[in-house]
């Protein structure tokens, strides 16, 4: 069976290659199709993975799984959250994650000592087929933020992510020891109990 894989996020695809690779499925990125990128207008993770798919899937033919997913950073009232791609965005819609870990950091000493430095990562999986059926999926993983950002593996905020219970960050890690507690494991350990 052949899955499209909506996401136009190199390292998002390649994790979730990597976590269906025991599976057995044949995989294709939303890119390779050329695809469009929908604008992401919903107001949850989970709004925002069942347009991305349900849009792959009406336009390809095909399944389609797509991937929303954010940090939620506890002193700023679980921002950025759903715009944690957007952070990251210049004027020009260019993607620097140096300058929305710098904000992440700066609003987070802003908060003060007693906001804490707790966070999270969510990662919703939304799986759409061509006859119009969907089924979503949410994980989860809990940690600490640190200054300064550490490691050059990963994506995104995992230089400044401590997941709990370690001692490196997720950009420290290797991607094996990441699959094994991430967000987006979670989330495709329960995608993976629903569909078999
Ligand atoms: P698609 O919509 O095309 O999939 P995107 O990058 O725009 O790609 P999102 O809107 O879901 O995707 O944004 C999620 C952002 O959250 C992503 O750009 C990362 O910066 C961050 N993020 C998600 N998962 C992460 C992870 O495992 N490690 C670090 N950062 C992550």
């Amino acid at each position: 069976p052949k899955l499209v894989i909506a996401t136009h996020n190199a390292g998002k695809l390649r994790e979730i290659r990597e976590l269906l690779s025991p599976h057995g499925i044949e995989c294709v990125g939303a890119a390779e199709l050329d695809l469009p990128e929908p604008e992401e207008t919903g107001n949850t993770f989970i709004d925002n993975a069942e347009l991305k798919a349900r849009e792959a899937a009406d336009l390809s033919g095909l399944p389609a799984l797509a991937d929303d997913s954010g940090l939620s950073v506890d002193a700023l009232h679980g921002m950025p959250g759903i715009f944690s791609a957007r952070w990251a965005e210049d004027a020009d819609g260019n993607r620097d994650f140096r300058r929305a870990m710098e904000r992440v950091w700066h609003e987070v000493e802003a908060a003060g000592e007693e906001a804490g430095h707790d966070a999270h990562f969510v990662c919703a999986l939304s799986v759409a087929w061509p006859d119009g059926s969907i089924e979503s999926f949410e994980g989860k993983v809990h940690g600490t933020l640190v200054w300064p950002p550490r490691g050059e593996r990963g994506f995104g905020y995992d230089p400044m992510f401590v997941a709990n219970g370690m001692d490196q960050t997720f950009a420290e890690i290797d991607p094996d020891q990441k699959h094994a507690i991430s967000h987006r494991a979670d989330a495709f350990k329960k995608l993976v109990a629903a569909l078999g």
